[in-house]
């Protein structure tokens, strides 16, 4: 057994001799900031990130330190469809993030103005009195790619690497709220987690649609891959929500309030909106006329097994893989070419784990001496694609243009 950070905390964690206390230490991430050791260039997002491992994690592309922001390594995304606990991305707004917790103290608070009967959940709870579900599904930071924006655009300048496919175990968030006894003039659910806002920005509050958050599939899950939650990725409970941008993936979720109002907290308005049109896009530079709340993923895929520049052998078969998700219809299709896109034949699709989980694609070809321009283009099962010219939008998210990744046989 190495002395790897995961390793160290589950240590910790027997010493405590309470099964449900993660901590860490509130030293780490300094700690963890003066590790760097490692750095990374990204083709893109102005050159240079550190690699850093925090606790739980092995090293990972860090935007942020205070409050940690990792970007996953993209060659992670060739390893499996479910990516490693220790290597999902971490993002967080707010510098107050909890550094220790008692899970085995940590309650849900349940209420609002339109819930009937208020009351509080402890975990033991949620692991006992409900029926859990488990559910494979892509989690994905609406600014995902946001560094390849062209104009550029301000926040998080993340490559490819702010997303990440794992199995959740939790609770469908619809029979907790039936014990709450929702009132029929509830309009929207409120979902806040212990992390607090240090320095302005407001505390992180988000809402869901009242009959999204009844229809089944949002979760309150307590597992990830068939372990605990990490730390960073919301210990020891957090929302899963399937097919949507991560940011309603409420992290170590200690609230949640059902209401009669439309919640315009920050980060529902003026934060994560996107442009209330059919491509979520404006031309640069102008102003969207109307917004909405940033909803569902579109369509994306991935070339994993080979980078942008690689050289490759020539006269002899290139095995090609990658991944394909969308919100929630499922992938029905991946086209390729490796010719820029002026012709295109169909991928082999590997098993579907879900309809909101990566589905990995394969294809092949023999390469001559020369170049070729690769790209891959997903359908899902309602016919929406990718776009084959860049959309854009002044907030950086939703990016899901065709990619291209140039080889060089010789
Ligand atoms: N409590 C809390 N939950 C949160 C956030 C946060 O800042 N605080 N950020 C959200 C955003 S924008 C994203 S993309 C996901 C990222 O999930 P991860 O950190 O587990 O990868 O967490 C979401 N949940
Ligand atoms: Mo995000």
């Amino acid at each position: 057994m190495t002395n790897s950070p995961s390793n160290r905390l589950r240590r910790r964690l027997v010493v405590a001799g309470g099964a449900g206390l993660a901590t860490m230490g509130l030293g780490a991430f300094s700690r963890a900031a003066r590790a760097a050791g490692t750095t990374v260039d990204l083709p893109v997002a102005n050159g240079h990130r550190n690699l850093v491992a925090f606790p739980e994690k092995r090293p990972l592309i860090v935007l942020t330190t205070r409050p940690p922001q990792l970007e996953t390594p993209f060659e992670v995304f060739n390893d499996g469809l479910l990516t490693p606990n220790d290597a999902f991305f971490v993002r967080y707004h707010n510098a107050g993030i909890p550094t220790s917790i008692d899970g085995d103290r940590h309650v849900i608070k349940i209420g609002g103005n339109a819930a009937g009967k208020p009351f509080e959940l402890t975990m033991a709870d949620l692991r006992t009195q409900y029926k859990p579900v488990e559910l494979v599904a892509v989690n994905q930071c609406s600014g995902n790619s946001r560094a390849l924006f062209n104009p550029r655009v301000t926040g998080g300048q993340l490559t490819n690497g702010a997303m990440g496919n794992a199995r959740w175990v939790g609770v469908p968030l619809k029979d907790i709220l039936a014990k709450a006894e929702v009132a029929s003039t509830a309009k929207q659910v409120t979902f806040d987690g212990l992390d607090r806002a240090l320095m302005g920005g407001g505390d992180f509050v988000k809402a869901l649609e009242i009959g999204h958050a009844m229809n089944g599939e949002v979760m309150v899950a307590y597992q990830m891959n068939g372990a605990e939650l990490p730390m960073l990725n919301g210990y020891p409970v957090r929302l899963v929500v399937p097919g949507y941008y991560g940011t309603y993936w409420v992290k170590h979720l200690s609230e949640i309030q059902v209401i009669d109002s439309v919640f315009e907290g920050f980060w529902m308005k003026p934060a994560y909106r996107i442009p209330d049109n059919a491509c979520a896009c404006i031309e640069p530079g102008t102003t969207p006329a109307a917004t909405r709340p940033i909803g569902r993923f579109n369509v994306r895929s991935f070339i994993t097994s080979v980078g942008d520049g690689a050289r490759v052998p020539a006269g002899s078969p290139l095995a090609v893989r990658g991944i394909a998700f969308d919100g929630g219809q499922g992938i029905r299709e991946v086209a390729w070419s490796a010719d820029g896109g002026q012709s295109w034949r169909e991928a082999a699709l590997g098993a579907e784990l879900s309809r909101f989980s990566f589905r990995e694609f394969t294809f092949g070809f023999t390469p001559q001496a020369g170049a070729y321009d690769l790209r891959v283009r997903a359908f899902n099962r309602s016919g929406e694609s990718q776009p084959m010219e860049a959309l854009w939008q002044p907030a950086g998210y939703m990016r899901n243009v065709v990619e291209s990744v140039k080889v060089q046989a010789s």
